[in-house]
């Protein structure tokens, strides 16, 4: 049978970026020292991955711990069946690569295919250069002529800056490969390692399958499909480029026959599918000891100033805030971790750049982190935390409206809908725990950006919400707190203050705005003269009035 090698479609540019022996790289940024030493990554009684210089002595992923000393009686073991470090860092990496496209996959921790086809159209429109950087597999003395040797020289200096910026930001090496579709990505790159990057043209693409050592080792062929083709006789990659399709579509189907068979010869259609944005951001900090509320509120500034920046780069409005804090104790080294977190008002993020939010609005933020803290720590005993965190989750689309009162009362309630604030208690929940993909939806229903809902079914939804949070501690205070985040305009009159009506809660009332403590005045002056019968009846309190969710039900 003919391969359609030569129907085949260049036309795109992907990336494949495979992190060098990423646990050990992990662990080596959170401790240098153990750069210098032959480092393996223990899991149970298995060695899953070591450094460069502990691959020097032979050791290789998944090698029992007791043969791995025999041949590296030196090698220095870290435990790395806590995945948290590594998979921070693994979405770090994947929100990195988000920067160059938005088609990235990721593929388990550490791999990543990014298809680049539009940044090296753009660059080649504006004349770039399109020397080929880094290794090259294969001969490239008989180059296709389609423009594709052009497009992959550009993902090759593409794949160099990708490459750098992992290094600069995160501190981490990488090898990446560069081919026109994921087969030939992923396998140019694990040509060269660590720390370097291969570029496949298609005229080599047949020579590289072949360099595999039999059909197990073809990217997508997984155990049960080689043990299949080994029943038919098919071992090696030649095997299989020279196979009878009849026999292969008898085992396999026509469908799936044609798919393997293709690979042998490089030819993969599959396209790069998005992974999706990070379900979460989040930084945390450990240290030996945290044991005063004051150092804990010097880390939190410090992690909720980080955190800004990332928000920021990540372009969406989270919704929520999540505070993680870990426990020293005795019985477990790795300690307690805890969580706790609380839903945020959108439109905090919605007033322009959130890493320049007034000293004001980030007051307000550690209000609401120091009472999620109190809840996790009863600070009136002593305690020993060894690890602080905060991540904000459930983004959704920035979108950004004008109208102050609208911003202030309504638009979270059309984004945010009746979990707003809800507090929710957690114990050891890991931050990435559904992996970032735009098939693993969070368990929660996410309303739609910007969903429009009428104003009275807001209000239904806030009352509800009241209910809904009874077990929030004091969810009107919470809410005063966010409130005041949006008011970011018309201080009250220091003159002229406006006594809190007394059908409404004291602190919230406080804490509105002067025209929205107004309006409640207002409306609770009509309330009064409808309530009082022998009064005429003054004009009706509209059932969506911003007191019908504000006072006390
Ligand atoms: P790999 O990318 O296979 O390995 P690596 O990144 O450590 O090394 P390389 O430089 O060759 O790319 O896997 C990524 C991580 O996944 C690895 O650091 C440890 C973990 N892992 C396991 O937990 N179990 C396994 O069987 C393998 C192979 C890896
Ligand atoms: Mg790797």
């Amino acid at each position: 049978m003919e391969s359609d090698t030569a129907l085949d479609d260049h036309s795109r540019t992907i990336i494949h970026v495979d992190l060098d022996c990423f646990y050990a790289q992990v662990e080596m940024n959170k401790n240098p020292k153990l750069r210098d030493v032959p480092l393996g990554i223990q899991q149970k009684n298995i060695v899953v991955t070591s450094n460069y210089i502990a691959r020097e002595y032979g050791i290789k992923k998944c090698m029992l711990i007791e043969d791995a000393f025999k041949l590296c009686p030196n090698l220095v073991l870290v435990k790395g069946e806590d995945l948290h470090d590594y998979r921070q860092t693994s979405y770090k990496v994947t929100a990195l690569l988000q920067k160059y496209s938005n088609l990235v996959e990721r593929l388990g921790l550490d791999e990543n295919f990014i298809d680049v086809s539009r940044i090296v159209s753009e660059r080649l429109e504006t004349g770039a250069n399109c020397d080929a950087v880094g290794n090259i597999f294969g001969d490239t003395s008989d180059m296709c002529d389609c423009g594709c040797s052009e497009r992959l020289g550009i993902g090759s200096i593409i794949a160099q800056n990708i490459r750098e910026d992992i290094k600069v930001q995160l501190g981490l090496t990488s090898c990446a490969g560069i081919g026109h579709n994921k087969l030939l990505s992923k396998i140019a790159g694990s040509r060269h390692k660590p720390n370097q990057q291969t570029v496949v043209f298609p005229n080599s693409a047949v020579e590289l399958m072949l360099t595999l050592d039999g059909v197990s080792r073809i990217p997508s062929i997984g155990v049960v499909l080689s043990e299949q083709l080994n029943s038919i006789g098919i071992k090696t990659v030649q095997d299989l480029q020279s196979t009878n399709i009849s026999k292969l579509s008898g085992l396999l189907g026509p469908e799936k026959a044609k798919q393997v068979y293709d690979l042998s010869f490089g030819i993969d259609r599959i396209l790069v599918k998005s992974s999706g944005k990070p379900q979460s951001i989040g930084i945390e900090d450990s240290c030996k000891s945290i044991s005063a509320e004051t150092e804990v509120k010097e880390k939190l500034v410090q992690l909720l100033n980080r955190l800004l920046v990332l928000v920021a780069e990540d372009g969406r409005i989270p919704r929520t805030i999540k505070l993680t804090v870990r426990k020293f104790d005795k019985s477990s080294k790795l300690g307690v971790r805890e969580t706790k977190q609380c839903n945020i008002n959108s439109s905090l993020f919605t007033c322009g750049d959130v890493t320049k939010l007034g000293e004001n609005a980030l007051n307000k933020v550690m209000v609401i982190i120091m009472r999620l803290f109190s809840k996790l720590v009863d600070s009136t005993k002593p305690y020993h935390l060894t690890l602080l965190g905060l991540s904000f989750t459930k983004f959704h689309q920035r979108s950004i409206g004008k109208n102050a009162l609208t911003n202030f009362l309504v638009k979270d309630i059309e984004v945010q809908s009746v979990t707003n604030i809800k507090c929710i208690s957690e114990t050891d929940e890991p931050s990435y725990e559904t992996p970032c993909s735009s098939t693993a939806e969070s368990p929660e229903k996410e309303p739609g950006p910007v969903r429009k809902k009428s104003k009275t079914s807001d209000i239904v939804a806030k009352r509800r919400f009241v209910k809904e949070t009874e077990d929030c501690e004091s969810p009107l205070k919470l809410r005063v707190a966010e409130l005041r985040l949006n008011s970011t305009e018309k201080p009250a009159d220091s003159n002229q203050n406006i006594s809190c009506p007394p059908n409404a809660d004291k602190d919230v009332f406080h804490a509105l705005p002067r025209d929205l403590q107004e309006e409640l005045w207002e409306e609770y002056k009509q309330t009064r003269e409808r309530d009082i019968p022998d009064k005429p009846l003054g004009k009706r309190v509209k059932p969506n009035s911003i007191r019908n969710y504000l006072v006390p039900r």
